[in-house]
């Protein structure tokens, strides 16, 4: 038993897309009911004036409360089991997702909404104020955005075509409906392609040509994540503080994606590109962090935002092959911190900081003394949060990658129990 959507407007042919499309076959359907009404129609001068001037002065002209209330008493259906006023105007609570799925419980449990849409300088105020005193009508004042319209028939094509699509049947897969933007996830959704498979040089991910659904759900979530943060990260923060876990063979393709997008970030510039490549392709890729994931002298931790690997830590526990880092790491057992990453666009969020006090825990759960690593002498900002971190700063090496050789601070920490 589907409810209705009303709209009152002096403008109802602004209302014509909602005969097209899905929202239109849903009305052919008979799955959801909606009236388009002219509020001049509820005028009594042969002008039909639904306006005058402003109380207290100033430019433009305000819509009339008289005829809004006679108009909105006249479409409000008497035994609707729920009656919901919507007026859209610039000062309203801005419309969501959430909202969407709030009104479409609404009509498909058989509730009327009825959108008052104002022109000019907007409705006379006593309008809202009238029925927000009436217990038999709910009236909110919704906006879009923060930008300004001339009129609030957008805004209820807008809702309308946001709702409508989650009544039950308009949608014809509703499994199209779980991964959208601002579903439950709360995140972006992730990029989506079809043929050809190359076009304009520019070629479909190879992963979604793999077959491999349980890759393609975690590249596709790992997409949505970094799209959230980078364009949306309030909705990231939405999301909780990070899961930070010890990695499971199964990350190994997501961490080698993190590796390979954060390693480079951390080399000096003057490492020649095709070096700090090599060095991914020899040192950090799936194969290779499936072998380290398998490593018991190994232990990689991992932070998970929305289901998403975003950044990892690896330590190596034993003797260092290095004498200049066995020269200047005086605690034993020890252990290296390898590799400490995480994605740019989570930075700031306390990420790093969480994944070091796990991987410090742990290590100090399997015995080591003293953790140690390197960090390139020129990367203050990672030194500074390795010092943040209760490392410090114990001597020198180098850092070779392929023909580049770089030199590191070596930083110590000595763990204790908490
Ligand atoms: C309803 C009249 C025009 C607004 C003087 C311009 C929504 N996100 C949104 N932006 N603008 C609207 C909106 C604008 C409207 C009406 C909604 C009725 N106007 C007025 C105040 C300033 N003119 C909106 N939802």
């Amino acid at each position: 038993m589907s409810g209705r959507i009303d709209v009152l407007t002096i403008f109802p042919g602004y209302l014509a897309p909602l005969e097209l499309s899905l929202v239109g076959k849903a009305r052919r359907d008979g799955l959801l009911e909606i009236g388009v009404h002219d509020l001049r129609d509820w005028t009594s001068d042969r002008h039909r004036t639904v306006d005058d001037t402003p109380f207290g002065g100033g430019a433009g002209m305000v819509m009339r409360p008289d005829v809004w209330g006679d108009a909105l008493d006249g479409v409000l259906v008497a035994d609707s089991p729920s009656r919901t006023v919507l007026v859209p105007t610039p000062a309203g609570d801005r419309m969501t997702q959430a909202m969407a799925e709030e009104l479409a419980l609404l009509v498909s449990a058989g509730g009327q909404l009825v959108f008052a849409c104002g022109r000019y300088e907007g409705i006379d105020a006593r309008v809202s104020e009238h029925y927000s005193g009436r217990d038999d009508v709910t009236i909110r004042e919704i906006s879009l955005g923060d930008y300004v319209l001339n009129g609030g028939e957008v805004a209820a094509l807008v809702v309308i075509e946001a709702v409508a699509r989650l009544l039950p049947g308009v949608i014809g897969n509703p499994e199209s409906l779980v991964e959208e933007s601002h579903g439950a996830a709360g995140l972006l959704e992730y990029p989506v392609y079809t043929k050809p498979p190359s076009w304009r040089g520019l070629d479909v991910p190879e992963v979604l040509l793999s077959g491999d659904h349980g890759r393609i759900r975690s590249w596709r979530r790992a997409r949505a994540v970094e799209r959230t943060a980078r364009r949306r990260p309030d909705l990231i923060t939405g999301q909780g503080s990070p899961e930070i876990r010890l990695a499971r063979p199964v990350d190994a393709e997501a961490i080698a994606d993190v590796a390979a997008r954060t390693f480079p970030l951390a080399c000096p510039p003057q490492l020649p590109a095709e070096d700090v490549l090599a060095f991914i392709e020899e040192h950090l890729t799936a194969v290779d962090f499936r072998r380290y994931l398998r490593d018991r002298n190994r232990d990689v931790h991992v932070a998970e935002v929305a289901g998403a690997v975003v950044g990892y830590t690896m330590t190596v526990h034993g003797e260092p092959a290095d004498p200049d880092v066995a020269a200047v790491v005086t605690g034993r057992p020890t252990a290296e911190l390898s590799k400490c990453y995480v994605l740019p666009e989570h930075h700031g969020a306390g990420v790093a900081r969480a994944l070091v006090a796990a991987t410090a825990a742990r290590a100090l759960e399997r015995g080591v003394h003293t953790l140690w690593l390197g960090v390139n002498q020129q990367n203050e900002r990672a030194q500074r949060f390795y010092r943040a971190c209760e490392f410090t700063r114990a001597g020198t090496k180098r850092f070779t990658v392929g023909t580049y050789r770089a030199d590191d601070y070596v930083m110590t920490r000595t763990l204790r129990p908490a």
